[in-house]
């Protein structure tokens, strides 16, 4: 199956220093941009040390990355049972993109995301339990089972859903970061998107604003390629996402998104420099992403805008097998302490099915719940 992490024996021979996994896996060629303040974060050699990270947090990012997995596979077998209505939209693939930005920021920042929202939401905190109930549409769930696949929310992880309407969510993610500097909390807003949502004039909208206004936000492009099944290269004029930052007179980087090192690296710095941590001065960044996603749209996708051949070759950089690889490549645990993370989380998971099945349909008396912030006005 797409993006599943294979059981790989860790080499013979020991390397001589720490390494980078899966490097040749990394063939991308080196890229210079042709607009200004582009900071491009690929290849640049990042190890755990590198970049401070003790062996234990790098396994709970593993284990992370394999929980959002998981969980979806999880997820879109549940689907196919009948379980889960409406839409459902799989992040696999896009894992260390959720993994490492979240890793990489302060728990308080605020998070806002697409409908493809399930492997942030997991990345931020959210448990299993809380993400299958709401697939279900049942109480339990994030969203009271009221919100489904495209709309996870959890305010108490700052974490700001799950919107279905393309680029609609950029705006308020920008309002977060404005709200930050008004309130001078220190805080920096991350605002996710499909490369679909920047032809829209949201994007272009709040991106003004957010550079005009000196806002803490970082607008985040997830380039994964494909809108539906249209591909970046039939929607743009200039298919190079990253030069829309430009325009606005925005700092930019494009970040490796298959990479979990690259994505933290990267986070980490641009996060501080948004919130003025640099120079006393809060900014925003515009930031792509470059990464893949393996499974289709949603679920009802035949998939036939692409080729087997680019799908294998994507498959060689799927972000959690070069993690695994990292790992056992260093030493940081044995073959064996991964397959156990992989069954703990799999029991896990298992174990959300079935309190999602427990958990009791909302009542219809909740319907006019958590629409308004304190007493409904009207409704008796
Ligand atoms: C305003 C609006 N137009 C169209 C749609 C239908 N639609 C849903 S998803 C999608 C593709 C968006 O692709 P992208 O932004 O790349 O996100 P991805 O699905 O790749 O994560 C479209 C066109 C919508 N939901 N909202
Ligand atoms: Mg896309």
């Amino acid at each position: 199956m797409a993006g599943t992490p294979t059981k790989k024996k860790a080499p013979a021979k020991k390397a001589p220093a720490r390494k980078r996994a899966a490097s040749k896996a990394n063939g991308k060629a080196a890229f210079t941009p042709d607009v200004p303040d582009v900071q491009v974060f690929r290849q640049s050699g990042h190890t755990h040390e590198s970049l401070g990270l003790s062996p234990e947090t790098v396994l709970d990012m593993y284990r992370n990355m394999l929980l959002q997995r998981r969980f979806e596979e999880r997820a879109a077998q549940m689907y196919g049972r009948q379980k889960i209505a409406g839409f459902l939209h799989l992040y696999i693939g896009q894992e260390a993109v959720s993994t490492g930005a979240i890793w990489a920021i302060r728990d308080t920042d605020p998070i806002i995301t697409a409908y493809r929202d399930h492997g942030l939401a997991l990345a931020r905190g959210m448990g299993a339990n809380e993400g299958m109930a709401e697939l279900f549409g049942k109480i339990d769930g994030c969203s009271r089972g009221k919100g489904g696949s495209m709309h996870f929310f959890d305010v108490s992880r700052h974490f700001y859903g799950g919107h279905g309407i393309v680029g609609g969510q950029i705006p308020v993610g920008v309002g977060m970061g404005f709200a930050s500097k008004y309130k001078e909390d220190g805080g920096c807003s991350l605002t996710f998107f499909g490369d679909g949502a920047i032809n829209q004039g949201a994007f272009h909208e709040a991106a003004n604003l957010a550079a005009l206004y000196d806002v803490p936000a970082l607008i985040i492009v997830e380039n994964n390629a494909y809108a539906m099944g249209t591909s970046v290269e039939r929607s743009r004029g200039d298919a190079q996402l990253y030069k829309q930052g430009y325009p606005y007179g925005m700092k930019t980087a494009v970040i490796d998104g298959m990479d979990l090192f690259e994505v933290y690296g990267a986070f980490q710095q641009i996060a501080d420099d948004a919130r003025g941590e640099t120079d006393g001065q809060t900014k925003p960044y515009f930031v792509e992403v470059q990464t893949y996603r393996y499974r289709g749209h949603s679920m009802s996708d035949p998939q036939k805008y692409r080729t087997k051949e680019e799908m294998e070759a994507k498959k060689n950089e799927d972000p959690i097998v070069r993690t695994r690889l990292y790992v056992l490549e260093n030493d940081l645990a044995t073959d064996e302490a991964l397959d156990q993370i992989d069954e703990a989380v799999k029991a896990d998971v298992m174990a959300s099915v079935e309190f999602a099945e427990n958990s009791p349909l909302p009542d219809v008396s909740t319907m006019y719940e958590d629409v308004f912030v304190g007493d409904v006005p009207h409704v008796k």
